[in-house]
């Protein structure tokens, strides 16, 4: 790894991983060891203010996540790969972000016999003081387009041209119900490499 690589590194991942001397800010502290990051994003409130991160890692058979929120409400909330990186729509509940990343046209619900979809995932907990912190893997997922994920059931290129968001839902995903899981509504959106993000932190050149 270069210099440049290293400074851009740095100055990206410079809230998430505390690169600089000044003090790291706590939300982020220790979400991922840099060397991971193979992509970072902002999680917004309906409102703008930002309220978490996301650092991504790239792996042979999937993705790996690690979310780290604030300010949710306390208990169990569902947390999916939604179609288009756009979360300039908070207050509108976020439906820029789009419907969930489906390309085999499953069901919803990783319990679910016809699913599940490749947005899917396990809930996320949230503590009584509104904090949540997690890792995810998604199989059937990659970050970046390739020969592979253009095959036939390749894995799904999240960054694609319009990107993708995360999404977090207002409670729990209960993986069965069509089509969200009776998660209710949109509380917290990362976008990633999307039109309308401006906030895309991916690293590879
Ligand atoms: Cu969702």
């Amino acid at each position: 790894m270069g210099i440049g690589r290293l400074t851009l590194l740095c100055i990206t991942l410079a809230a998430v991983a505390g690169c600089s001397s000044e003090a790291p800010a706590p939300l982020l502290e220790n979400l991922a060891p840099a060397d991971w990051a193979d992509a970072a994003g902002r999680f917004r409130s309906p409102t703008g203010e930002e309220i978490g991160h996301v650092v991504l890692t790239d792996g042979p058979n999937g993705v790996l996540l690690r979310v780290d929120l604030k300010e949710l409400t306390p208990g169990w909330h569902a947390i999916h790969l939604h179609q288009t990186g756009d979360c300039s729509d908070g207050l509108a509940g976020f439906k820029a972000s789009g419907s969930h990343i489906d390309p085999d046209d499953r069901s919803h619900g990783l319990l679910n016999s016809d699913g599940a979809e490749r947005a899917d995932l396990p809930n996320l907990y949230a503590g009584a003081d509104g904090r949540a912190t997690a890792e995810f893997f998604q199989s059937g997922v990659a970050l970046y387009p390739s020969e592979e994920s253009a095959a036939e059931n390749g894995p799904y290129p999240l960054l694609d041209d319009d990107g993708f968001a995360l999404i977090i839902h207002e409670s729990h995903d209960n993986h069965m119900d069509q089509p969200i899981g009776n998660a209710g509504g949109r509380v917290a959106c990362a976008a990633l490499g999307g039109p309308a993000d401006g906030e895309q932190t991916s690293l590879k050149d």
